[in-house]
């Protein structure tokens, strides 16, 4: 992999993309290729570039200096598409079968050249059409045992830790999660975005003091936890699945937070996705709750025992109370993000597209109910089968 510094940033066309994966060598001159731009995010142009002949491909991502859902007056730093390659090599030093294999990474372009991951699909677009992945939440609790254990300071000399943490700033990115995820849907803020039929329950959200205290509290721990490295932003939509294969795409929004925001993350969004779906198929949902704690539970535990600095390693009880805050914390934001996807800015396709309007107004409501239960009662949750118990009262 070689990171290079051009002189000057552009935005990529798709016949500059392609010329730019001539000249960096990974197609010869003389190929025919196609290039398309794929990108279906909030933020960054993707381009797939292909060589039907030699049926080769891959992909360039290429971060623009605003978010592309608002436009240019959301201005956005291009540092992410650096600590998203940076990111994405040091989680393959750990899981390299969970991540796509960076080519190329050019800080002043802002670009990422990948692995083409095609064969596989987005996991929120085969969850939405009824695929279960077997493996998808077995695959997840490796990834985050592993890439969590090994950044945090139970396995990092001190000092590595702390360039570490410098070298993964990521205000911008953070700035975004804090709003969008922490503040905005809590208050009539102008990001919100919601149904007029879920305006009694918005309401009811901001006049729940309770509610907005706990929800800063989260908000404080995502602000001042730098606990390991996390992706930042693990939705089903940053995940790419297939019967038995799982890549971690996307980790731009990777800083040093807390242990529990990415499992959060993960498991709201598969709750999001059983919501939108019927009772009768619901159990591989819950299935895969328990099964992305558990994994990671004991990979992270496995790690911890084999590598741990001693001064952890050898401290009764160590090892659980960390677990359990990391459970604690991850019921809590997962509350956040199902809040978040329903009347905040950038929802989750799962809701916005179930079908009559009244039942994604129902469904909404219970995501709402759901949330806020999480947010409330988190301190009260041990294992994955209190957050399905919550979810099956409520939904
Ligand atoms: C303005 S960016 C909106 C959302 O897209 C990303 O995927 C993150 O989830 C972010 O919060
Ligand atoms: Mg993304």
């Amino acid at each position: 992999m070689t990171v290079t510094k051009t002189a000057v940033y552009e935005t990529l066309t798709e016949s500059s993309a392609a010329a730019l994966a001539v000249r960096l060598g990974l197609f010869s001159s003389k190929s025919t290729l196609t290039c398309r731009e794929i990108g279906d995010g909030n933020l960054n142009l993707v381009f797939h570039v292909y060589d039907k002949e030699q049926q080769k491909g891959l992909i360039i991502k290429q971060a623009v200096p605003y978010a592309k859902v608002v436009g240019e007056s959301w201005p956005l730093s291009l540092d992410r598409a650096r600590i998203e390659s940076s990111a994405l090599i040091r989680q393959a030093e750990h899981v390299p079968h969970l991540v796509p294999r960076v080519y190329y990474s050019d800080t002043e372009l802002a670009v990422t050249v990948l692995e083409d991951l095609s064969h596989l699909e987005i996991a929120r677009k085969g969850l939405i059409a009824g695929n279960d992945y077997p493996n998808l939440s077995r695959d997840i609790g490796e990834f985050l045992g592993n890439t969590l254990f090994y950044s945090s300071d139970y396995a990092l000399d001190p000092h590595i830790k702390e360039r570490l943490v410098k070298q993964f700033e990521n205000p911008d990115l953070c700035d975004i999660t804090e709003n969008l995820v922490f503040t905005d849907p809590f208050f009539d803020h102008e990001t919100n975005d919601f149904e007029e039929e879920l305006r009694d329950e918005a309401e009811t959200i901001w006049a729940d003091d309770e509610l907005k205290r706990e929800a800063a509290k989260l908000k404080n721990r995502f602000l001042t936890s730098a606990e390991t490295l996390i992706h930042g932003d693990l939705h089903t939509g940053s995940i790419f699945a297939g019967e038995k294969e799982t890549k971690v795409i996307d980790p731009e929004f990777a800083f040093f937070g807390p242990i529990g925001f990415d499992i959060g993350q993960f498991i709201a969004n598969l709750l999001l996705n059983a919501l939108a779906r019927e009772d009768a198929e619901r159990a591989p949902l819950y299935t895969h709750v328990e099964t992305v704690w558990d994994t990671f539970s004991r990979t992270f535990s496995d790690a911890w025992k084999k590598d741990a600095r001693s001064a952890y390693r050898n401290t009764h009880g160590s090892l659980e109370e960390t677990l359990k805050k990391a459970f604690e914390d991850a019921a809590g934001f997962a509350g956040c993000e199902m809040i978040r996807r329903t009347i905040g800015l950038s929802h989750v396709a799962d809701l916005d597209t179930i079908v009559p309007f009244a039942r994604r107004i129902s469904q909404k409501k219970l995501a709402l109910a759901i949330g806020s239960r999480l947010i409330k009662k988190r301190a009260d949750f041990r294992s994955p089968q209190d957050i399905i118990n919550t979810f099956k009262e409520l939904a």
